[in-house]
């Protein structure tokens, strides 16, 4: 249902944003502020979750949240332990861009006990990591090399591959707080030749940097620090 709402979004041409929180730095105690605040963004989605988690607060988080926002929260996560039945779904990633077999297939096993009898709904997705300018989490966390921000080629051979695999949708990331975004020429090729819903995170710091993601043809733009740092960003 949350998948087919992205899908049908795409095919009205009506972009959606994610706001991604990281739990390790939401004060639990302060959350409906941060949900008025969320409330009065162009927010379609929330995600949750990051490479590193150490607060053990997932359940409690996202109860928070959701009894104040009617948006779907869609778990982010790094690692399976960030599994959290109080979300509504699930991006289950798969690490395409690198070649730790980690990240492509061992913590989705890990992960099968809490998901065979879960409500989540779990979407397959293909992560895929582009160089944002320094080294980011996702690439200290997985141990793997992202994909030259000038290799435009690799980029959409890697997301078409995805595609062919049966992913569901395509993230394009950058890194969180990354100093350089996804190019917008990487995600114009990719979108014009992908049949699924393409995701474009990392490093976007402004509405110019949203609107460029969009008018490329992302259908889902992810802001995550920008909004950290100043929850008066969308006003
Ligand atoms: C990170 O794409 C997201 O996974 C968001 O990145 O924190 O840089 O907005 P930022």
């Amino acid at each position: 249902m949350f998948y087919q709402q992205i899908v049908s979004a795409k095919k009205e041409k009506k972009k959606q944003l994610a706001i991604l929180i990281d739990p390790d730095k939401v004060d639990l105690a302060a959350i409906k502020s941060l949900s008025e605040k969320i409330k009065q963004s162009p927010a379609t989605h929330i995600f949750v979750g990051g490479s590193i988690v150490e607060k053990d607060i997932m359940d409690e988080l996202i109860m928070g949240l959701k009894k104040h926002i009617q948006l779907p929260v869609l778990i982010f996560p790094g690692h399976p332990s960030q599994i959290s039945h109080k979300a509504d779904g699930l991006l289950f990633l798969s690490l395409l861009s690198g070649r730790n077999p980690e990240y492509l297939i061992e913590h989705h096993i890990n992960s099968i006990e809490m998901l065979q009898n879960s409500s989540l709904e779990i979407i397959p997705t293909g992560y895929i990591l582009i160089d944002g300018g320094k080294e980011t989490a996702v690439q200290r966390v997985s141990q793997t090399q992202p994909i030259e921000s000038n290799n435009i080629d690799l980029a959409f051979k890697t997301a078409k591959a995805g595609e062919y695999l049966g992913k569901k949708l395509i993230y394009l990331e950058a890194g969180s707080g990354a100093e350089k975004t996804v190019p917008t020429e990487m995600i114009q090729k990719i979108s014009e030749n992908l049949n699924i819903p393409l995701i474009v995170g990392g490093g976007i710091r402004s509405k110019q940097g949203i609107e460029e993601a969009f008018k490329a043809g992302a259908d889902l733009v992810v802001i995550g620090t920008a909004f950290e740092n100043d929850p008066n960003f969308f006003n």
